[in-house]
This record gives structure tokens, C-alpha cells and sequence, in this order.
């Protein structure tokens, strides 16, 4: 009786752990896109841009911007406009000043943004690397 108890206690951690790593942070495999429960996103970077140009979060929610490359990143508030560079701080945007991510491999976490609406993130490094953010 007790170790049909044990092994029932076994069986339940496990299928916690399961579940915990099946609503990880969107860092599969597939192209991530989907949000997860923890709010979590993930953002990949190449060489010279984001792997895509908008992400869509809940409010609350942080992205990890995750380089692939070897080119180091510094990411900041605002956008690059006609290849000039236009640091803005919109209201509501968390304070994103100079994030540095030094080559593949590594990452940062941005966030949370709080307030609902469209914010704007670049890197400072590469002309015309932008990526909107959208909270709702
Ligand atoms: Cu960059």
C-alpha cells in the first residue's frame, strides 16, 4: 500500500514537471509565436536585425530578445527613422536605456510593459533594426 502510494506521488510530481516546461517561455523550437502563460516572449536577433519586425504581448509581459549571432546589440527606447536614429521614451514604455547583448548565445530581458499600446525598441548598433511592440 505505501509504495502504491510512492509511486502515485511519483507520477503526480511528474506530470507538474511536464506541464511546467510545456508552458515555458515560448523558447521552442517552432517560430514562436505564441505567448505563453508566464508572459514571457522571445525575440531572436541576426546579425544586423530582429527575426521579426513587431511582437505582440499582454500587458504584464516581458520579452527575452535572444541573439543568434556573433554581432553584439545594444538596444534602446525609440526607432530608426530614414536611417537616423530617434531615441524616444513613449509614456508607458518600461525604461529600456542602452540594453546591451554581446554576441550569440546571449540574451536580456525587457519588461514588463505595464501599460497597454505600441512601443518601440531599437538597436543603436544597426540602421533600420526595429521592433515595435505591441501590448494589450
Ligand atoms: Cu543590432
Amino acid at each position: 500500500m505505501k509504495k502504491l502510494l510512492a509511486v502515485l506521488i511519483f507520477f503526480s510530481l511528474m506530470t507538474l514537471v511536464i506541464a511546467a516546461c510545456s508552458s515555458g517561455s515560448g523558447t521552442g523550437s517552432t517560430s514562436g509565436s505564441s505567448n505563453s502563460d508566464s508572459g514571457g516572449y522571445m525575440v531572436h536577433m541576426s546579425d544586423q536585425n530582429f527575426a521579426q519586425s513587431s511582437v505582440t504581448i499582454r500587458k504584464g509581459g516581458t520579452i527575452m530578445l535572444m541573439d543568434d549571432a556573433a554581432t553584439p546589440h545594444i538596444i534602446a527606447s525609440g526607432s530608426w527613422v530614414n536611417g537616423s536614429s530617434q531615441p524616444i521614451q513613449e509614456k508607458g514604455m518600461p525604461t529600456v536605456n542602452n540594453v546591451q547583448i554581446s554576441g550569440s548565445g546571449n540574451s536580456q530581458v525587457i519588461g514588463p510593459f505595464t501599460t497597454p499600446g505600441t512601443f518601440h525598441l531599437y538597436c543603436t548598433v544597426h540602421p533600420g533594426m526595429n521592433l515595435t511592440v505591441i501590448v494589450q
